[in-house]
């Protein structure tokens, strides 16, 4: 049970005003990622609340005046003096930077939170905020805004408009907190339903039997304005999710949990026919994309037990080596979940996990609990079924192996797939060269004679590269374009990919803005996603836009890049001018290729990046999976893609943007 809490033990650091004078530094972004962050502190306070086993519901509503709001049935922000600085406790966790627990506190001691930078910050952040706390039979709220104050000739952060007030008895107990995100500091304050809705139903798959409701009373249908996530299988229930469109080996899920010191670890494991690795890792609730100490132990240990497993029951014999991870993951769809204390966020994105204490523990538990698992004989058919799947994989991938080293030895034979294909770049700073993978031959051949060959490579590709998503990775090795990109990159692919040695450190794809372009980037996307993840988390992948209008007059021409654009052109042009629809890039010359698409001063690149692993993963298998229903389904209901988001940039905008003009 927690310890007893006053306001007192609040600890006291700094206010507000640094928040908004350097937010970046509290949530990394004033974008989409950053406003959404605000939200995710609320609601992670929340969730606090449930884990603690004080509340068992979340409800989030997005208003039609774009704030948002959080409600918990827990037990009511404290209300009482603090008694140092004379305001209520409320007004304490709201107003006073790094105010409440998160830090060194037993009661939290797992607390997520965003990264645990607090409430406070999102008042800081916030035009204005509410807070209403329903405790001991009684209505208290309070009201937070961050108004211009002339005198002090700025915005002042955050600061109570109303004292803490008693509204009245209730029989209520809870949280509500409401908040207005700033559009002083955010570009866009607009929330987005899909972004918000995944989040709470990955909370709802990571902490069973919470019952977390989103209502978007934004759209106009009332009927599906609510939507409630509850699981009681937690991750279980999210493996069967995250593998729905795909065909499992078995209809079990592997579930396990364990604790050693403080760290507790839990995991759900599902193997379907497919070649591809699905593992979803979670520190504290917070998606760990970029992988950690709980991956890696998880990785090692079952890479042993399984080898373990294969020696006894004969699958493997004495003379034979073990088989490696990669074949005992080979269609393997995991979500891993570790609450830490003190989690240590690492990487780009922060988004990895850095504990170095976790990996042995994680080993230990995995070892322990699926020993146990592997000794029960109702489970040996699933066992052996894995060892059968992973001996398979281990042959393909000796074969794949043997390509391998021979595109290899190419590549130090100055590469025999790609003489004649790649026109390299002078220069010899990875850090400043891009590579240009053009649609065909002939925009090829205008990209090599408009570039700047200094610093820009142009890789033309030929027919349409295969579909990474239906192939093992021998059939992958064996297609000529992707052994091209593969050599041109310089990197290696799957477990060999070496970021390091990358050649380029901008890797855009051109294609054209037609049905056939757009399959070609989504196969390419799928392909680096697949086998060169960290060229896209690491954000070296890019989709370069050229214009679809050119609009001509007697003074030069102008180009468009949307529908919006060209609009804005030709608004207040009294004729005496032509618009022209590009339909490819092959109907441009060098000079005008370069100009729209490759001058670093003029054109618009799209880079991909990955916002939400989940998100991303289900997407391709969607869109590029065998099963034709939900494709169809995903397809129809994203059927308005493009231009206004057309720069938005995240991997699935540049999915919807290729498959948006609608294939059947
Ligand atoms: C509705 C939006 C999201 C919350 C509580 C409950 C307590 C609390 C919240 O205390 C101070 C600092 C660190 C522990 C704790 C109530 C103890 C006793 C609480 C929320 C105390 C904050 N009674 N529910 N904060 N911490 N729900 N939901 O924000 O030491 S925040």
């Amino acid at each position: 049970m927690a310890q007893s809490y006053d306001a007192s033990a609040i600890r006291v650091l700094e206010g507000l005003d640094a928040v908004r004078m350097r937010p970046g530094m509290y949530i990394g972004t004033t974008g989409s990622r950053g406003l959404h962050h605000l939200l995710w502190e609320i609601v992670d306070n929340g969730i606090d609340e449930c884990m603690g086993g004080f509340a068992t519901e979340v409800q989030v509503t997005l208003h039609k005046d774009g704030s948002a709001s959080v409600w918990d049935n827990g037990r009511g922000v404290p209300v009482d003096m603090h008694p140092e600085l004379g305001i209520s406790g409320v007004e304490v966790i709201y107003t006073r930077l790094h105010a409440g627990g998160k830090f060194g506190n037993e009661n939290y001691a797992y607390s997520g939170g965003l990264h645990g930078v607090g409430a406070s910050v999102v008042n800081a952040l916030s035009r204005w905020m509410t807070v209403d706390s329903f405790r001991d039979w009684t209505h208290w709220a309070i009201r937070f805004e961050s108004n211009y104050d002339e005198t002090e000739g700025k915005v002042m952060a955050g600061k109570a408009v109303t004292p803490l007030e008693r509204l009245g008895n209730t029989r209520k107990r809870g949280t509500l907190v409401r908040f207005l995100p700033d559009d002083r500091i955010f570009e866009d304050t607009v929330f987005n339903h899909d972004v918000v809705r995944s989040r709470l139903r990955e909370l709802a798959y990571l902490n069973p039997n919470v019952r977390i409701t989103l209502t978007d009373e934004r759209v106009s249908d009332s009927a599906g304005r609510t939507e409630e996530f509850c699981y009681a299988g937690g991750i279980a229930d999210y493996v069967r999710w995250l593998n729905r469109e795909k065909t499992p080996l078995t209809d079990e899920i592997i579930v396990f949990s364990g604790q050693k010191d403080d760290i507790r670890f839990s995991a759900a494991v599902q193997y379907t026919d497919s070649y591809s690795v699905s593992v979803f890792s979670f520190a504290n609730n917070i998606s760990t994309g970029e992988g950690g100490t709980h991956e890696a132990g998880f990785r090692s240990a079952w890479t042993r037990i399984f080898n373990d497993y294969a020696r006894r029951i004969g699958a493997l014999k004495e003379k034979d080596n073990n088989l490696s991870g990669e074949d005992f993951r080979e269609g393997l769809t995991a979500v891993i979940s570790v609450m830490v204390k003190n989690p240590q966020f690492e990487g780009q994105t922060k988004g990895r996990l850095g504990n170095t204490e976790v990996r042995p523990a994680v080993e230990s538990i995995v070892m322990n609990e699926m020993t146990l698992y592997l000794e029960d004989l109702k489970n040996q058919d699933l066992g052996q079924k894995i060892v059968e799947k992973a001996l398979k994989s281990a042959k393909v991938r000796e074969a794949a192996q043997k390509a391998k080293d021979l595109a290899r030895k190419k590549s130090a034979l100055e590469a025999a797939p790609l003489v004649g294909k790649l026109s390299a770049c002078t220069g010899r700073k990875a850090a400043e060269n891009e590579l240009f993978i053009v649609e065909g031959d002939s925009a090829g051949g205008s990209a090599k004679q408009g570039r700047d060959r200094r610093f820009q490579a142009i890789l033309p590709l030929r027919g349409k590269p295969l579909n990474v998503e239906k192939k093992r990775i021998d059939q992958v090795l064996a297609n000529e374009e992707f052994r091209s990109i593969i050599t041109a990159l310089g990197t290696g692919i799957d477990e060999d990919f070496t970021l390091d040695s990358l050649k380029y450190h901008k890797v855009i794809i051109l294609a054209d803005a037609d049905q056939d372009g757009a399959h070609i980037r989504a196969i390419l996307l799928t392909f680096f996603y697949r086998y060169m993840r960290e060229l896209v988390t690491e954000g070296h992948v890019f989709i370069g836009m050229p214009p679809l209008y050119a609009v001509k007059r007697a003074s030069g021409i102008q180009y468009a890049y949307d529908d919006r654009e060209l609009k804005k052109l030709t608004k207040g042009l009294k004729g005496g001018y032509t618009v022209q629809r590009y339909k490819g890039l092959g109907e441009m010359n060098p000079e005008q290729l370069w100009e729209t698409t490759m001058d670093p001063k003029n054109r618009k690149l799209m880079q991909v990046t990955i916002e939400d692993a989940v998100r991303e993963d289900s997407l391709i298998t969607t869109l590029m999976g065998d099963k034709v229903e939900p494709r169809r389904e995903y397809i129809t209901e994203h059927a308005e893609f493009n231009k206004a988001d057309r720069f938005e940039g995240t991997l699935e905008d540049s999915y919807r943007m290729t498959w948006g003009s609608g294939e059947k």
